[in-house]
């Protein structure tokens, strides 16, 4: 059981519209702004989705430099670029984040339905971004958010090797309707897989959407995974109590995991578990 908790904070998404969810932050100000918050309340990691000018998704290069540069002058966080960006990207626009030069990126181990729509990863777009990434010393989180995805993994590292920094972390993100429900049985079935195709050395996070945030994050620290938190997941903190930001459901993470006498783990462990260059 590893002896603290890696905080990730998901702030923003690509799916909720500012609209409809005020606090949620999408200019580069709000995102700087909820970062220091997120930092001080015990985050080490930052997953970045940002808008426009419209407060639409957007992977704008000059702006996804732009919020490396200011989160990295604002804070310590290990800057986590979105790959994924919204299910209407282009290939070509989400490999060009790496561009960007993230501390981490995200990478997709499937084409999953995502709603209404699709989140589609093919293979070959998996290899490539895979590859870009080690040629780019970019640690990736894998994204898992079905439980085949996790032997889609192991086939990807058994063919085109290790990340770059060595180090394998997933991201279980659990509860999109069309991938697995985020339960406490998907997250002990996805260690279980984890343990049958991954090196043994690797890590897991979890998310759980909506409802099942709780489940999936208290199953999580008991399991000995690691924890992502953020309004991209989650906007309702309580019944009938909105996210008021995501500092709080950081804070939460944070008193849960002391709770469960895995305190949070702070940014120079982060960068050394995740194999992060310096
Ligand atoms: N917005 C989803 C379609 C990621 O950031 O890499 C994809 C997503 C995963 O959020
Ligand atoms: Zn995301």
């Amino acid at each position: 059981m590893p002896a603290t908790t890696l905080i990730t904070v998901a702030p923003t998404g690509a799916e909720t519209e500012k609209s409809k969810v005020p606090a949620l932050p999408v200019t580069l100000d709000e995102l700087v702004s909820t970062a220091v918050d997120c930092e001080k309340a015990g985050a080490a990691v930052i997953h970045v989705h940002i808008r426009d000018d419209d407060a639409k998704p957007s992977l704008d290069l000059g702006r996804l430099k732009a919020t490396v540069d200011a989160l990295r002058d604002a804070t310590n966080l290990i800057v986590q670029l979105s790959s994924g960006g919204s299910v209407h990207d282009p290939e070509e626009h989400r490999l060009r984040v790496l561009e960007a030069a993230p501390d981490m990126a995200s990478c997709t181990m499937g084409t999953v339905n995502f709603g209404p729509d699709v989140f589609m990863n093919r293979w070959d777009f998996i290899v490539e971004l895979h590859e870009r990434m080690q040629a780019a010393s970019v640690v990736p989180e894998y994204e898992i958010f079905d439980i085949g995805h996790v032997a889609s993994l192991g086939r990807l590292l058994d063919k085109h090797g290790l990340p770059f920094g060595g180090h394998v972390h997933i991201d279980f993100v659990l509860g999109v309707p069309g991938g697995a429900p985020g339960t406490a049985e998907t997250v002990i079935a996805a260690k279980q897989q984890m343990r049958e195709h991954l090196p043994a050395d690797a890590t897991f996070a979890a998310t759980g959407i909506g409802r099942s945030t709780l489940p999936v994050l208290l199953t999580t620290l008991g399991a000995g995974g690691h924890l992502r938190v953020g309004m991209e997941d989650t906007l309702t903190y309580a019944k009938g109590e909105p996210v008021e930001s995501n500092a709080k459901l950081v804070a939460r993470a944070n008193s849960l995991a002391r709770l469960a006498q895995r305190p949070p783990m702070d940014v120079a462990s982060a960068r050394s578990m995740l194999g992060i260059r310096s």
